[in-house]
């Protein structure tokens, strides 16, 4: 029997969240590759929803390519659904989010879905959060003064570059990526360093944890809740 690509994976789990789209209405939908998957899947049911609220610039592109309409978050109220991918996520649901720079705006839509359903090939199910290099959106002005926080903490923080320079986020910030970290409590986590001056987002999903994992396996689709 052939083996499944990662690649193979996020298809079959990007496929498989059709299934929590509530048809006619407006979806949310989240970042990185394995969203791509679902947002080419949302294209075969394009005609059945409402349109979509996007977490990144890159989703928003995608989504209006295929003909999907995009809605601004404040010209909706509750979302039925969110759909987004994770660099961690452990059996709770708690997630490290943010290596594709999309985590303030993921945990906004996030905040305004009643049902978050992560989609994820195996490798990003952990014990412990922590082991993927931990994404904080900060405010430039505040980002040595956080990575020594992190530092004085056991964590080690450099700035996110991108072609040599730091990388500006769709809101117009950097991001810290922090290693060394094992977050063993993730709400108490979220809770103390999203108060530091200056983090804008800190990329522990915890108060928004997802509520379904649909995990992609060489045996198919395992669905954690
Ligand atoms: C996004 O999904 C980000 O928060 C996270 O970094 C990314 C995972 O990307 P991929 O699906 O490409 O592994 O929501």
């Amino acid at each position: 029997m052939s083996t499944l690509s990662q690649d193979d994976l996020k298809t079959l789990v990007g496929h498989a969240a059709l299934k929590y789209v509530v048809l006619g209405e407006v979806v949310g939908v989240g970042t990185g590759s394995t969203v791509n998957k679902f947002i080419d899947a949302l294209a075969t049911i394009k005609e059945q929803i409402k349109g979509a609220v996007s977490s990144s610039n890159a989703s928003t592109e995608r989504l209006k390519a295929l003909g999907i309409p995009v809605f601004d978050s404040n010209e909706v109220d509750e979302l039925a659904v969110y759909i987004d991918g994770a660099d961690e996520i452990d059996r709770q649901g708690f997630m490290i989010k943010g290596g594709g720079a999309a985590l303030t705006r993921e945990k906004i839509i996030a905040s305004q879905s009643k049902q978050f359903v992560c989609i994820a090939d195996e490798s990003k199910l952990v014990t412990t959060l922590g082991r993927f290099p931990l994404p904080v959106e900060v405010i430039p002005m505040a980002a040595q003064r956080i990575i020594r926080q992190f530092r004085a903490m056991g964590g080690e923080a450099q700035i996110r570059l991108r072609d040599g320079q730091p990388l500006v986020t769709d809101n117009g910030q950097h991001i810290v990526d922090v290693t060394g970290l094992q977050i063993t409590d993730p709400l108490k986590f979220e809770t103390q360093v999203s108060q530091w001056p200056g983090v804008v987002t800190v990329g522990v999903f915890a108060f928004q944890k997802a509520h379904v994992c649909l995990l992609g396996t060489a045996q198919g689709v395992q669905t954690l809740t």
